[in-house]
């Protein structure tokens, strides 16, 4: 998989060492328990990249020319332990080499990896939980690994915050924080909903993006659609304030369940995933100039907790 490149980007920009941006891809699909396929996202999400026009009409920015390391997948499927294990040691290796990491997945108990790397590095974090399930059960068929447990430890560790709820058991009610929950059915009347999940944001925000959160009339193609979801330009709005007004650290996008006669979803993800690193990278010429210019420059620098000895901060 990594002899491609991200958007077919040229080869001078998928060096590790010039690139900004690293994409981890993880092919993994141990525990879903309908519709398989999820293991088929990324190779799907990268060909449809391939076929994208990178040049962001909204922002007038060309992001790609922060260069795009595709890192090797992650491949470790003997067990869901051993799978998070690999997906959180690779994610912190390039969090410390000082780069933007974000993954692709594969099915959502990938996540549990990815967050646990990010929280390693990064005060008080905060996790924003784009999905249509609440994913907060303890354990689930025998293991705490399960995609249906995903965000139990965010929720226990992390400043969680959840948006686009449409489904849950009543056993998550116990764990699920009502005050930090948005669900489809409160979003599709309110107002106001965006402006107040990001005021119940720290700084340092990632963002994990179940694709399910989205309504099945735009993204078909994934393992459980659920109907009620989010449409397009809702979920930029969101997005777009939080990398505004936050220091978005990482984010991961999961649940691509490709379908080889329809590529709209393959090509939708592709395009979210494009979306979100203009926004990050993007500076906004509008943007207030009372901005204090060290939170700007914080951003850039992600705000580790630790000091990298290989790497100038400057
Ligand atoms: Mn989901």
């Amino acid at each position: 998989m990594n002899t491609r490149a991200y958007a077919g980007i040229r080869e001078e920009l998928t060096k590790l060492n010039k690139a900004e941006i690293v994409l981890i891809p993880v092919p993994y699909d141990g525990t879903s328990t309908w519709q398989k396929g999820a293991d088929k996202g990324p190779d799907a999400f990268l060909e449809a990249s391939e076929n994208m026009e990178l040049y962001d009409i909204e922002t007038g920015y060309e992001v790609y020319h922060k260069g795009v390391y595709l890192a090797d997948a992650i491949t470790e499927k003997s067990s869901p332990e051993a799978m998070v294990e690999a997906v959180y040691h690779t994610t912190k290796q390039y969090i410390n080499k000082n780069k933007f990491v974000t993954v692709f997945g594969g099915e959502h108990s990938i996540s549990i990896g990815t967050i646990r790397a990010f929280n390693d590095c990064f005060e008080n974090l905060t996790v924003v939980h784009i999905d249509a399930h609440a994913d907060l059960r303890r354990r689930y068929q025998g293991s705490s690994y399960n995609h249906a447990c995903a965000m139990y430890e965010a929720s226990q560790l992390c400043n969680l915050i959840q948006v686009g709820i449409r489904s849950m058991d009543i056993s998550e009610k116990s764990v699920l924080d009502s005050e930090k929950t948005y669900f489809a059915h409160d979003i599709a009347i309110s107002d106001n909903w965006m402006d107040n999940a990001v005021d119940q944001m720290t700084n340092n925000v990632f963002i994990t993006f179940d694709l399910d959160a989205l309504d099945p009339s735009i993204l078909p193609s994934t393992g459980t659609p659920e109907p009620g979801g989010l449409l397009w330009y809702e979920t930029l709005e969101f997005l777009k304030i939080i990398f505004k007004e936050k220091n978005v650290v990482g984010f991961d996008i999961v649940e691509l369940c490709p379908n080889q006669y329809d590529k709209s979803s393959d090509f939708l993800a592709a395009k979210l995933y494009y979306k979100m690193l203009s926004y990050k990278f993007w500076e906004d010429p509008d943007e207030d100039e009372s901005i204090d210019k060290a939170t700007v420059k914080l951003k850039s620098n992600h705000n580790h907790k630790f000091e990298d000895d290989e790497y100038n901060y400057e």
